[in-house]
């Protein structure tokens, strides 16, 4: 049994997705006959509460010079991070020339607007593509995986932060431990370390299983993260739910004694036992229930195809990755996925092969049913699928349950 990355308790295993590739390994037909997969399994510490994956992917694998993600695809994002930075700005740097670190900070898609603010600035981001295209529109970006070691070497240059952000990374870094070596050596006495990350409550509330895949290593909760900080002489400080990414959790942690904790942080740690997030048998359920999701989505995709529809993907997400592996969907079910990201399109998508186009191929050939796998982002989507649902098209989503979306149905899980 594998050993917990924070505390080295034994973990339980609780939900075996078998083979998986690499999420965002999407390839060019040539590459097919040496793809990597490993065994994708996520347990719960019944010691510290950290859900996490029992298999580690080299990190090296996952980000490089070809990353597939650029976070600027979506409109809804640029202005979730607008707002983001512009409350860190508001809250945490009131003192003279301050100075903010983001940790995996992409494109450029949250620090364009300290950039833009003249707010002294530096980016940590492992995937040179992506960091190249936030250098190309003037954001200070070290390429390196932020650690203790480049922490150092920020603080060396530039002196102690006001604050430390992060958004879809934390989760994504196996050695929590040396992260927050690094923050005591960066943050000021009185700094902030902000994160945002996919909250485990969405994820067990939603049965939103798609979320689990080599990136995402942890699954966090307030008990969690507060166990991790106090290892570290740090505390939650406060905690904001976000409705991005299928919902997410804000967290501000600080070294302890330097803040007072908000009266949120006590009420969703109690909101957090009350739904069992500090219980194993909350994720054997969970379990149970992925599988009855998995069978639910097999089943309409059949019927829907044996009806002679056809079927499209809609959205080449990290989290389709699992889906398609974990249910077998392949290209005899879903003719294409069509997406907006152009290094994604002409490729096949990990594991299954279902060819990868661009969005016109979506909007020219007219499929009659869209397998909505870009969920997350569904307000944005539908608000310009207008002409496709009015054509007739229809959406089928899976979280939080299988189902064709009709018109008179809203749909409020999307971000
Ligand atoms: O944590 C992570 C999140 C933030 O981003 C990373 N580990 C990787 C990535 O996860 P993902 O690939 O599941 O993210 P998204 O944001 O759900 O991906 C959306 C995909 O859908 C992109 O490839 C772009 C595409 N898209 C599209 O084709 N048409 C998106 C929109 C909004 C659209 O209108
Ligand atoms: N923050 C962006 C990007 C999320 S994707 C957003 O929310 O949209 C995850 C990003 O984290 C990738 O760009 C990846 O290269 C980066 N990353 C992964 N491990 C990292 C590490 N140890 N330090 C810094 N960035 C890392």
């Amino acid at each position: 049994m594998a050993d917990c990355l924070i505390c080295t308790n034994s973990i339980e295993p609780f939900h075996d997705f078998g083979r998986m590739p690499i999420a965002n390994g999407f390839l060019r037909p040539e590459q097919v006959t040496d793809e990597f997969f490993f065994e994708l399994k996520v347990g719960f510490c019944p010691s510290c509460k950290m859900v996490q994956l029992t298999e580690l992917v080299d990190p090296d694998k996952l980000f490089h010079d070809d990353y597939a993600y650029f976070s600027s695809i979506s409109t809804r994002m640029a202005e979730h991070f607008r707002q983001y930075a512009e409350w860190v700005r508001e809250k945490y740097t009131a003192a003279a020339d301050p100075l903010v670190i983001e940790v995996g900070s992409n494109d450029g898609i949250m620090l364009r607007n300290f950039s833009n603010a003249g707010v002294r600035h530096v980016g940590v981001e492992p995937s040179a593509n992506v960091a190249q295209a936030a250098r190309e529109q003037g954001i200070n970006t070290l390429c390196e995986f932020f650690n203790e070691e480049t922490a150092r070497q920020i603080c060396d240059e530039y002196g102690q932060a006001d604050a430390v952000l992060g958004a879809n990374v934390i989760c994504h870094i196996p050695d929590l431990h040396s992260i927050f070596a690094g923050l005591d050596v960066l943050l000021k006495p009185t700094g902030v370390f902000v994160f945002e990350e996919p909250y485990l409550g969405d994820i067990v509330e939603k049965a939103s299983y798609d979320q689990v895949y080599d990136e995402h290593f942890f699954y966090f909760s307030l008990h969690s993260v507060r166990s991790l900080a106090r290892r570290h002489g740090m505390e939650l400080i406060d905690v904001l739910p976000q409705s991005v990414h299928g919902g997410s959790m804000r967290y501000v942690i600080a070294r302890q004694g330097s803040h007072r904790p908000t009266a949120s942080v006590a009420e969703i740690l109690n909101r957090e036992i009350d739904n069992g997030l500090a219980h194993a048998a909350t994720f054997v359920r969970l379990s149970e229930r992925i599988d009855a999701s998995r069978d639910a989505l097999v089943g309409l995709l059949q019927e829907l195809k044996g009806q002679g529809k056809r079927i499209a993907g809609y959205g080449a997400t990290s989290k389709s990755t699992t889906v398609t592996n974990f249910c077998g969907i392949g290209p005899d079910l879903v003719e294409f996925i069509s997406d907006t990201t152009p290094g994604k399109q002409g490729k096949l998508s990990p594991g299954v092969h279902i060819p990868v186009v661009p969005y016109s191929h979506f909007a020219e050939s007219r499929p009659d049913v869209a397998l909505l796998f870009a969920w997350n982002h569904a307000s944005e989507i539908l608000a310009n699928e207008t002409a496709f649902r009015a054509g007739g098209g229809q959406f089928v989503v899976y979280v939080p349950e299988v189902r064709i979306l009709d018109d008179k149905t809203s749909y409020r899980h999307a971000g």
